[in-house]
C-alpha cells in the first residue's frame, strides 16, 4: 500500500483484511510511527463492510523484535507520562471489533509478544519465539503482556517468563495455550493457514461474529456470573438480527444461508 512506510495491506480472500509489518532492518521493532500505521489500517478494515476478520503477520525472521528501544531509551518519567506512551497501543484491544488473528513467525518479542497477545487468535510456527525479556533492559512488560499471558497461561510461569526474561518457542506456545495452532512449516505455510481461518470466519454473519468476539472477550474481565448473564443479553439480542432468520431457515431448507450482516 503506496500510504504507509512499515506495513503492508492486502486482501489475499475475499473478506480478509492482511496487514504484514515491514520494517525487516530493525526486525519489525514497533516504533510510534509503525504502530500509528497499524492503527490506522486496523480501523480501516473494521469499518469496511466487505472485511470479515484481519491477521496481522510479520517477517520470516520476526513477527516484531518489540518496542523500538533506540526510541524508547530517551524517554523520560515525565515525556512518558504525559505524552501517554504506549497508550495508543490499546487501540487493537480497545476498539477493533472484528476478529484478529496473529500470524507468528521469527521473533515475537517484547512489545511484539503482546502484540500477538492482543489478537484474539494467535497461530505460529513450531520454531517462533516469544518472550517478554524486558527485565534485561531495566523495565518491565507495558503493553499487557504480564495481564494476558497470566491469563493464557498461569501465574507460576508467567512470573518465571517475566522475571527471567527467558524466551519460549512456538511449540512450547502451543502447549501452553498460548497458540490455537502451531505450523511444522514455514512462514508461507502459516500464513496460508491462518488466511484460511480467517476467511471461514469472514464467511458468517458479520453482526454474530462480532458477537461471539464481544462474549468471549467478556470471560477476560467479568465474574462467571456476569459474563454468562452478558452472553445471555447478547445471545437473546441475535433474534432481532435478519441473520438469525436466515441462518436458521437456511438450516430448515437445507441451503447455504446469504447473510446480509443486518
Ligand atoms: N528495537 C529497536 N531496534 C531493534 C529491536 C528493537 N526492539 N530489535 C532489533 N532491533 C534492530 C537492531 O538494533 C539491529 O539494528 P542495527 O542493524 O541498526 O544494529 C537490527 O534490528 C537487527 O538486530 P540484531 O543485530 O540484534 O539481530 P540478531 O539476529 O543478532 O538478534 C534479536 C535478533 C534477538 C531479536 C535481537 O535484536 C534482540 O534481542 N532485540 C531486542 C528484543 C527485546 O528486548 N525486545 C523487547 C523490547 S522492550 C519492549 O518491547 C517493551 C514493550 C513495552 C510496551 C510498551 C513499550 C513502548
Amino acid at each position: 500500500s503506496p500510504t504507509y512506510s512499515y506495513i503492508l495491506t492486502s486482501s489475499p480472500k475475499p473478506g480478509v483484511g492482511l496487514i504484514t509489518l515491514n520494517r525487516p532492518k530493525a526486525f519489525n521493532a514497533l516504533s510510534s510511527a509503525l504502530f500509528k500505521e497499524l492503527n490506522d489500517a486496523l480501523s480501516k478494515y473494521d469499518e469496511d463492510r466487505d472485511i470479515g476478520s484481519i491477521v496481522i503477520t510479520g517477517g520470516e525472521k520476526a513477527f516484531a523484535a518489540g518496542a523500538d528501544i533506540k526510541e524508547m531509551a530517551p524517554l523520560t518519567f515525565s515525556s512518558a507520562y504525559s505524552t501517554n506512551f504506549i497508550a495508543p497501543w490499546s487501540h487493537l484491544a480497545k476498539e477493533i471489533r472484528k476478529p484478529v488473528i496473529a500470524a507468528v513467525a521469527g521473533y515475537a518479542l517484547g512489545g511484539g509478544c503482546e502484540l500477538a497477545l492482543m489478537c484474539d487468535i494467535i497461530y505460529c510456527t513450531a520454531n517462533a519465539t516469544f518472550g517478554q525479556p524486558e527485565i534485561k533492559l531495566g523495565v518491565i512488560p507495558g503493553a499487557g503482556g504480564s495481564q494476558r499471558l497470566t491469563r493464557a497461561v498461569g501465574k507460576s510461569r508467567t512470573m518465571e517468563l517475566i522475571l527471567t526474561g527467558k524466551n519460549f518457542s512456538g511449540k512450547e506456545a502451543g502447549e501452553w495455550g498460548v497458540a490455537s495452532k502451531v505450523i511444522d512449516g514455514g512462514k508461507d505455510e502459516l500464513l496460508e493457514a491462518a488466511i484460511q481461518t480467517a476467511e471461514t470466519i469472514a464467511s458468517y454473519s458479520r453482526v454474530a461474529v462480532i458477537a461471539a468476539k464481544e462474549v468471549v472477550n467478556k470471560s477476560q474481565e467479568l465474574s462467571l456470573r456476569e459474563g454468562v448473564d452478558f452472553e445471555r443479553r447478547l445471545f437473546h439480542g441475535l433474534f432481532g438480527s435478519k441473520d438469525q432468520k436466515i441462518g436458521m431457515s437456511a438450516f430448515a431448507e437445507k441451503q447455504q444461508p446469504q447473510w446480509k450482516n443486518e
